[in-house]
């Protein structure tokens, strides 16, 4: 590995030259032919997007505004030294990757404060990490400044709606690794039901119209092959986030607005342009698979694996029915069991909560770090209905559904 001035200085110099493109807005041409070009690093690297605020990531600096966690100490990482974690505990806080804006993903309240599924998981690694989920500062990115910024070391973790794709796991350019999926999501579309849409529409029935999303997507790729594919062309209007991608919607510049399945849903049920139910999402099985989960540096092996089995003990604690509540109290019953010679132990959460046999200590962390995760935001259940469910999106049914009842959502065993 080259020196880190090194490093950064060929990241800021590929996103000022990714600047200078996005300024032409050559993206949007290409876009417009809606025939893909495979080019997994135009994808998710390159975008127009906001290519000034991308620049930001090249010094790893705290200018990007928005940060509602400590505001302080947001040195980036040395993602060329490895040791993520000694870095992150002498920094004190976590810096996590997270949407601009995103409906039940990450969103501010009314008091400023980032809520959301993929914020509970930035709480979750800081619970784990720290014993103190607030140890968080929330970087918003958008998606093409997303992984320049892991790339970088401006961020420790990306909980930002990002789908986990070969082009973007591959070592060599990207410079990133993938956790487990938290969310299995697929893109859908929403048009107008008196523009004659419909649940039944499909993709070849957006040939010839505007369609807009945000750019450094999977979005913008997938929508340029499906449509291709069912013989048609579309213009592709691309947004720097969401927000915009919607509101030109709604001010009727594009006729189609796409995106990942939830962010339709979302931006459906709480959009008041649709307050008279005109919007339709479609089609019901989505045009692609977008699994959605945590993205950090590669080759951290001791940082990754803290990050999956956070994820991994959400998902433990919601098969076993460990919750925010009775986390304390599960524990105490199973280390009660055990005293009592270990009849009705279950010897899985009595590890996973940090009595005997546990193996947080193995992951370099204390041996309550995941007892701390659960008290701090509930197991996967928890959180997925915390956030999920209120945009009307179940989890019954779904491939967010437990393994044991026909869903995806699945984790290694604890031992
Ligand atoms: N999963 C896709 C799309 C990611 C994406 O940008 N999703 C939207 C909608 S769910 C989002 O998070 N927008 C927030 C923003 O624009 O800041 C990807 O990884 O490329």
């Amino acid at each position: 590995m080259k020196n880190t001035k090194l490093y950064r200085l060929l990241a800021v110099l590929l996103v000022l030259t990714l600047f200078a493109a996005a300024c032409g807005s050559d993206e949007a041409d290409d876009g417009a032919t809606g025939g893909g070009d495979g080019d997994s690093q135009t994808d998710d690297g390159g975008d127009s997007g906001d290519g000034g605020d991308g620049g930001d990531s090249g010094d790893g600096g705290d200018s990007d505004g928005g940060d509602s966690g400590d505001g302080d100490g947001d040195e980036p990482v040395d993602v060329t030294q490895g040791g993520i974690l000694a870095q992150v505990q002498a920094r004190g806080v976590i810096n996590c990757g997270i949407p601009t804006s995103a409906v039940a993903f990450a969103q501010q309240d009314a008091n400023g404060v980032w809520q959301g599924f993929d914020i509970d998981y930035c709480r979750a690694v800081a619970a784990a990490v720290f014993g103190d989920a607030d140890a968080v500062n929330f970087v918003p990115l958008t998606a093409a400044e997303r992984f320049t910024a892991v790339q970088v070391g401006e961020v420790d973790l990306l909980m930002r709606t990002t789908t986990w794709t070969q082009g973007r796991d591959a070592s060599g350019d990207q410079g990133m690794d993938f956790g487990p999926t938290t969310y299995y999501d697929g893109q859908q579309m929403a048009g107008r039901r008196s523009q004659g849409f419909s649940e039944d529409s499909t993709v070849a029935d957006i040939d010839g119209l505007n369609v807009c999303t945000n750019a450094g997507t999977t979005t913008e790729k997938n929508i340029s092959d499906a449509v291709a594919a069912a013989g048609g062309s579309f213009t592709l209007i691309q947004a720097d986030d969401i927000p915009t991608a919607v509101a030109a919607f709604v001010a009727g510049s594009c006729d189609i607005f796409t995106t990942d399945g939830s962010g339709v849903a979302g931006e459906a049920f709480t959009n008041e342009d649709n307050a008279d139910g005109d919007w339709v999402v479609f089609p019901a099985q989505p045009i692609s698979k977008e699994p959605l989960g945590p993205v950090y540096p590669q080759n951290d092996s001791e940082w990754g694996d803290i990050i999956n089995w956070t994820v991994f003990a959400t998902i433990i604690a919601d098969e076993k029915g460990i919750t925010q509540a009775n986390a304390s109290e599960r524990l105490a019953e199973e280390q009660a069991k055990q005293d009592a010679g270990g009849e009705g132990l279950d010897a899985e959460v009595l590890r996973l909560l940090g009595g005997e046999g546990e193996l947080q200590t193995a992951l370099s962390l204390s041996p309550d770090a995941f007892l701390n995760v659960i008290e701090a935001v509930g197991n996967y259940d928890e959180i997925y209905t915390r956030h999920i469910v209120p945009i009307g999106l179940k989890r019954e049914g779904s491939a967010n559904a437990r393994w044991t009842e026909g869903g995806l959502v699945y984790a290694p065993p604890a031992r």
